[in-house]
């Protein structure tokens, strides 16, 4: 079976349930303030079946007109994102291993039909930072490859609490979400699940 690349990190487990729920609870705050939107495709405008928002000095959208991007405000409210909570500044400083905090936390919710398909995260200026991944509610089946398409891949599945760190050649990775398994967590009353993404933007 293909191995993921080097530098990645895989922590089944690392948020307990108590720290998944305390930072849901922080999540839902965010929320309210900044709601979930449907990003569309650039120039096709075809909507991506994950709902996004982001907090942070700096959130990553998408649209059909201009494209992926970073931008400090939400595209629909026009307001500031809300900034990013403590205790996933506390995680970065924790696990990530890199001098510069990050400014952007993305969030990602899947319904139980909802998946990304394979793609690089290359829109960022800094890219010797790594990415740090948090997965909260329905398990999902996770793929990486290498760094080309050509590449073989391996899926494994992402569960509530886990932490993965995407750091040297797997920051450049192929990766996706296959699939969401509905009913495999309690955490969200309504199920479905959400995957935060703390990520180093510009160079420090
Ligand atoms: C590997 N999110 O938001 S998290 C994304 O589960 C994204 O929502 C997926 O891919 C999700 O861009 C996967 C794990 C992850 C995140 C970022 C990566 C894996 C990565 C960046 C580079 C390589
Ligand atoms: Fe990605």
């Amino acid at each position: 079976a293909n191995q993921p690349p080097p530098g990645f990190r895989h922590l089944p487990g690392y948020l307990n349930l108590e720290a998944q729920k305390a930072l849901l609870d922080e999540i839902r705050t965010i929320v309210a303030a900044a709601p979930l939107y449907q990003p569309a495709m650039p120039r096709t405008g075809k909507p991506l079946s994950v709902r996004m928002t982001n907090c942070g000095s700096l959130g990553w959208v998408t649209d059909r007109e201009h494209g992926y991007r970073y931008q400090p405000r939400h595209p629909l409210t026009n307001e500031p994102w809300p900034p990013i909570p403590q205790r996933l500044l506390n995680l970065w400083n924790t696990l990530a291993d890199y001098p510069h905090e990050p400014e952007a936390c993305l969030i990602n919710f899947y319904s139980a039909d909802a998946k990304m398909g394979l793609h690089q995260d290359k829109d960022e200026a800094d890219l010797d930072a790594p990415v740090l991944s948090v997965s909260l509610g329905d398990t999902c089946l996770f793929r990486i490859g290498g760094t080309t398409r050509e590449a073989g891949t391996g899926s494994f599945k992402l569960a509530s609490g886990d932490v993965v760190v995407l750091g040297g050649t797997s920051r450049l990775a192929f990766h996706g979400v296959d699939r969401i398994y509905p009913g495999t967590s309690t955490l969200l009353k309504n199920g479905g699940r959400v995957n935060l993404t703390l990520r180093r933007v510009m160079k420090g």
